[in-house]
C-alpha cells in the first residue's frame, strides 16, 4: 500500500536515530567483555568508565532501541492492516517527545552523570535530565498507542464480525501492558527519584522503588518480545512457505500475556527483604504461567513450519527442516527470525530455573543472568527488530538491500556468537562468577590476590562470542545505512508478508475483544501487588541517602551535581 510523506518520515526517524545510537551501544558492549576478561586492567577507556559504558549500553540498547522500534513497527502495522494512518500531528509530537528524553538521558549518561545502569536503582543517583528524559521517552510512547486504540474501536464498529488481524491483537495487547507498567515506573521517577536526585527529599524508600522498578521492569521484557512475536505468528510462516497452523491458539498467547507479563516483577526480587516468602512464591508461580504462551507459541510456529516443509515435499520425520529457506537473500526476514528461535529455545528454558525461589539462589546476580537474557533479548528481540528495520527503511526510501548475501548471513554470525558469549557467561555464573563488575581490576588480573584462574576459560569465552557479536552488528550497520544512502531504484511502498491460516477457525467473540481480558488482568494484578506493597509498608526499612557508583560513602545534599 501508499503511505503519506509524513508517516514515512516519521518510522524511518523513528528506526534511524535508534540504530545511530546502537553504534555506540554495541561498542559497549564489546567492552564489556573485554573489561570482564581481565584484557583491560583498569576503571575506563577513552575517558568513559566501566559503568558508565555498561549504563550506555543497557539503556541504549534495551530501553531506547526498543521502545522506538515498537512505536515505529506499531504505527506500520496497525495502518497496514486497518488500511488507514494513524493522527499525523499525534504521531510527530510522540516522535519529537522520544528523541528530546532520549538526547536528554543521553547526554547524562555520556557526560558521566548518569551512571546508574538500566534499572536505575536507587541509592545510586542520577541528574534529574535523565529521569526526566525518560519520563518524556515513555509519555512520547503513549500517545500512539490512544490513537491506535481509538483507530481500532472505529474499525471495529464498522467491522464488528470480522476476525480482528493478530498483528493489531498483538500491537495493542504489547501497547496496554506498557501503559500500565510504566505507570508504576512514571510514579517511582516523578514521586520518589526526581525529588530526590534534585536534592528536595534527603532519603529515599529503596525496596519500594526497586518494586515499582520491576512492576515494570518484568513486563518491559515482553514489551520486547512481542513484536516479534507479531512477525513470527503474521509473516513467518508465509516466509517459510505455509500458513499459521493456529490463529486461535496465536491469539490466546497474545491475551495470555495481557494477564500475566506484569505481576510477576517479585522474581526479580527473590533476594530482597521487606517482602516475604507467600508472595514470592504466589509471582513465582504466575512466573511459570507466563512460560506458557511462548511454549504454545513453539508448538504453533513448528508446525507451521512443518506444513511450509512438506508443501515442498520433504521426506521422514525431520526432512522439513532442510527445505526452509535458511539463505534466501530475498526472504532474509526467514533468517533473522529463525536464528532468533534458536535462540530462544535456550534463552527460554533457562528463565524457567531462574523463576524457582529456591535455584534462583544458585544464579541470582552472577554472569548466569545475562546469560539467559542474552539469549532472549539480543535473540529474537534483537534480530527481529534489526531485520525489520533494514527491510522498512528498503521499502520506505524505495531502495534495493545493500549486500543482499551478507545481510543474510548476519543473522548465523550473531547467533553464532550470543551462543558461545551467554554460554561462557552461564557457566562462568554457576561457578560464582558475578555480573556487572569489571573483573579486569580484580578477580581476572593475575596481579590482584582475588585472582581466580578458574574464571579464565569462561570470560575467554564470552569474549570469543563478544567479538564474533561485534562483527555482525558492523555488517549489519553497513547493511542498514548502506540500504538507507544508496540511489532508490524502486517504488515506495509498506507491505508486509501476510500469512494466510492452516484451519479455517470459526470466530469465537471472547477471543477478539479486550474487555474481559482486561478486566482479568486487572484482578490478577490485584492479587499479586496489593500484598507486596502492602508488605513493604509494613516491613519498611530506613530510608538511604543518595550514593554514587564508584563511593561507597554517600553524597551528601550539598554536593550533588
Ligand atoms: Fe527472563 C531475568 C524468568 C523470558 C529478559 N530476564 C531477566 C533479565 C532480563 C530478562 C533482561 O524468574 C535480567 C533483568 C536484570 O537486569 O536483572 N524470563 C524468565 C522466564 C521467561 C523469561 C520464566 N526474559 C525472558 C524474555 C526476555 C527476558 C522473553 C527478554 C526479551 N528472567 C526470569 C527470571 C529472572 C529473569 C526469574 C530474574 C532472575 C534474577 O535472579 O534476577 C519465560 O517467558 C521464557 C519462556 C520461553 C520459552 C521458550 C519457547 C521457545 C520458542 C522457540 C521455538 C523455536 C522454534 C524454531 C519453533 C518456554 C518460542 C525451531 C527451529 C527450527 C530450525 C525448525
Amino acid at each position: 500500500m501508499e503511505i503519506s510523506r509524513s508517516l514515512k518520515r516519521i518510522i524511518i526517524i523513528e528506526l534511524f536515530v535508534p540504530v545511530s545510537l546502537l553504534t555506540i551501544g554495541i561498542y559497549h558492549g564489546l567492552m564489556q567483555t573485554i573489561y570482564r576478561a581481565g584484557m583491560l586492567q583498569q576503571a575506563s577507556v577513552l575517558k568513559l568508565d566501566y559503568y558508565q559504558g555498561l549504563t550506555l549500553h543497557g539503556v541504549i540498547n534495551a530501553i531506547v532501541l526498543t521502545t522506538f522500534f515498537a512505536v515505529a513497527f506499531g504505527h506500520a502495522t496497525i495502518t497496514y492492516y486497518l488500511k488507514k494512518e494513524p493522527n499525523l500531528p499525534l504521531a510527530k509530537i510522540s516522535m519529537w517527545l522520544m528523541v528530546t528524553g532520549t538526547l536528554m538521558a543521553a547526554w547524562a549518561m555520556l557526560s558521566g552523570n548518569a551512571s546508574v545502569l538500566y534499572t536505575f536503582y536507587p541509592p545510586l543517583k542520577a541528574h534529574p535530565l535523565f529521569y526526566l528524559g525518560a519520563v518524556l521517552l515513555i509519555v512520547g510512547s503513549w500517545l500512539p498507542f490512544f490513537d491506535w486504540a481509538h483507530m481500532y474501536t472505529q474499525w471495529k464498529k464498522v467491522n464488528s464480525e470480522i476476525k480482528t488481524p493478530i498483528a493489531v491483537i498483538g500491537t495493542l495487547v504489547n501497547f496496554t501492558i506498557w501503559f500500565v507498567c510504566t505507570l508504576a515506573v512514571a510514579y517511582e521517577v516523578l514521586v520518589l527519584l526526581i525529588p530526590w536526585s534534585m536534592g528536595w527529599t534527603k532519603t529515599i524508600d529503596v525496596t519500594l522503588a526497586r518494586t515499582l522498578f520491576w512492576f515494570f521492569g518484568h513486563a518491559l521484557v515482553y514489551f520486547w518480545l512481542l513484536p516479534a512475536y507479531i512477525m513470527f505468528y503474521t509473516m513467518l510462516p508465509k516466509l517459510a512457505g505455509g500458513k499459521l497452523y493456529s490463529d486461535l491458539a496465536g491469539r490466546i498467547a497474545f491475551f495470555s500475556f495481557l494477564i500475566l507479563s506484569i505481576p510477576v516483577g517479585v522474581h526479580h526480587q527473590f533476594a530482597d527483604p521487606g517482602i516475604t516468602r507467600g508472595v514470592k512464591m504466589f509471582q513465582g508461580l504466575l512466573t511459570f504461567g507466563i512460560a506458557i504462551p511462548s511454549f504454545m507459541t513453539a508448538f504453533n510456529l513448528a508446525a507451521s513450519l512443518e506444513y511450509a516443509g512438506k508443501q515442498k515435499g520433504s521426506k521422514g520425520l525431520f526432512g522439513w527442516i532442510k527445505k526452509l529457506p535458511f539463505f534466501d537473500p530475498d526472504k532474509y526476514l526467514f533468517a533473522y527470525m529463525i536464528c532468533g528461535l534458536i535462540l530462544f529455545i535456550f534463552g527460554g528454558l533457562t528463565g524457567i530455573p531462574n523463576a524457582s525461589y529456591q535455584l534462583n539462589n544458585v544464579i541470582h546476580n552472577t554472569a548466569f543472568l545475562p546469560g539467559h537474557f542474552h539469549m532472549t533479548v539480543a535473540g529474537p528481540v534483537f534480530l527481529a527488530i534489526i531485520g525489520m528495520s533494514t527491510f522498512l527503511i528498503a521499502q520506505l526510501k524505495g531502495k534495493k538491500i545493500f549486500w543482499p548475501k551478507i545481510n543474510v548471513v548476519i543473522p548465523y554470525l550473531w547467533m553464532i556468537g550470543v551462543l558461545i558469549f551467554s554460554t561462557g557467561l552461564m557457566w562462568g555464573g554457576l561457578i560464582g562468577e558475578p555480573r556487572r563488575t569489571n573483573l579486569g581490576t580484580s578477580y581476572l588480573n593475575p596481579s590482584s590476590e582475588l585472582f581466580r584462574p578458574d574464571w579464565v576459560p569462561t570470560t575467554m569465552l564470552a569474549l570469543a562470542g563478544g567479538v564474533i557479536m561485534f562483527v555482525a552488528g558492523m555488517l549489519y550497520f553497513i547493511v542498514f545505512f548502506g540500504t538507507l544512502i544508496r540511489k532508490r531504484t524502486e517504488d515506495v511502498k509498506l507491505e508486509l508478508p501476510e500469512s494466510e491460516t492452516y484451519h479455517i477457525e470459526k470466530r469465537i467473540p471472547l477471543f477478539d475483544k479486550f474487555k474481559p481480558w482486561l478486566v482479568i488482568m486487572a484482578v490478577v494484578l490485584l492479587l499479586a501487588y496489593v500484598p507486596a506493597l502492602w508488605e513493604i509498608y509494613k516491613n519498611n526499612a530506613p530510608k538511604a541517602p543518595p550514593f554514587e557508583i564508584n563511593n561507597p560513602v554517600p553524597v551528601t545534599t550539598s554536593v550533588i551535581k
